[in-house]
């Protein structure tokens, strides 16, 4: 399956049918043959699409032969999750045009972007717009993109909502609440149920979840998108597929207050 140019138009389809999981591989981290293991056991559990990229030590090289390996194994959709705009695989479905809205260095919010933007064009990739934001503790994603990282707790919740809202204003499809891979938590639940009681956009929740508790209370605050990524390497297949059986089983909670409606 070749999803080339309409990636948008394959995942819109997938949210309205529910929940969706990703499985992301960092390039630098992984080998491809580990990285090809875990994208065909993550579709045989029901992935949704592949994420490829990292914070650190990715190149066009490391990145190509991953995304080349995981399409021929698995045909799902990969999509790059870019640290920079240098390394850029010509063989991903779409790339995650994102703006690391609360860095404090113009370079990840829109720099990036400019150097990247015109090698996409000529590449032919689909560009997909997200906001993107660092929540505590942020891990190496926020120290190495000078990541203001937005509080845990009440205050970090109207700080998230707030973001949500301006990357829906400034037309990006999707917002992206980041933990940080390898988080001890992933992001509060209250942070997610802020933004989309604020912001109409898909939400995307990563980093730090373990568990399908986790999983499931995220979803249930709201989260439409779960990416999870060093699960498998961690924790092996067993606990990667529970996450995605969370994700694919998930029915949303009944309204507060539908019991008490009138027949
Ligand atoms: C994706 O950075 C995460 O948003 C991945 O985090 O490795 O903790 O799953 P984990």
């Amino acid at each position: 399956m070749t999803m080339k140019g309409r990636v948008w138009e394959h995942l819109e389809d997938c949210l309205t049918a529910g929940k969706v999981h990703m499985t992301l591989l960092d390039p630098a981290s992984v080998s491809p043959r580990v990285g090809i293991e875990i994208a065909q056991r993550a579709k045989d559990m029901g992935t949704h699409a592949v994420m490829v990229g990292g914070s650190t030590g990715v190149t066009t090289e490391n990145l190509d032969t991953l995304v080349q390996g995981i399409k021929h194994a698995t045909g799902l959709p990969v999509i790059h999750f870019p640290n920079h705009g240098g390394a850029i695989s010509p063989h991903v479905d779409a790339i995650w045009f994102m703006s690391l809205m609360n860095s404090r260095n113009p370079r990840f919010i829109t720099r990036e972007q400019m150097l990247g933007a015109p090698v996409l064009k000529a590449l032919g990739i689909e560009p997909i717009a997200l906001g993107y934001v660092i929540v505590a503790p942020g891990m190496t994603v926020g120290r190495v993109s000078d990541a203001e990282v937005v509080p845990r707790g009440p205050d970090g919740a109207d700080i998230a909502a707030a973001y949500a809202l301006a990357a829906e204003y400034f037309g990006m499809r999707l917002v992206y609440l980041e933990a940080g891979s390898g988080a001890d938590e992933p992001v509060p639940t209250g942070h997610v149920r802020a933004v989309k009681n604020q912001a109409s956009i898909p939400c995307i929740a990563g980093g730090g979840i373990r568990e399908p508790g986790q999983a499931r209370a995220l979803l249930d605050a709201g989260a439409d998108i779960l990416v999870t990524g060093s699960i498998a390497e961690e924790r092996g297949y067993e606990a990667l597929g529970q996450i995605i059986r969370a994700v694919r089983e998930h029915e949303d909670p009944p309204a507060r207050g539908a019991a008490m409606r009138p027949a």
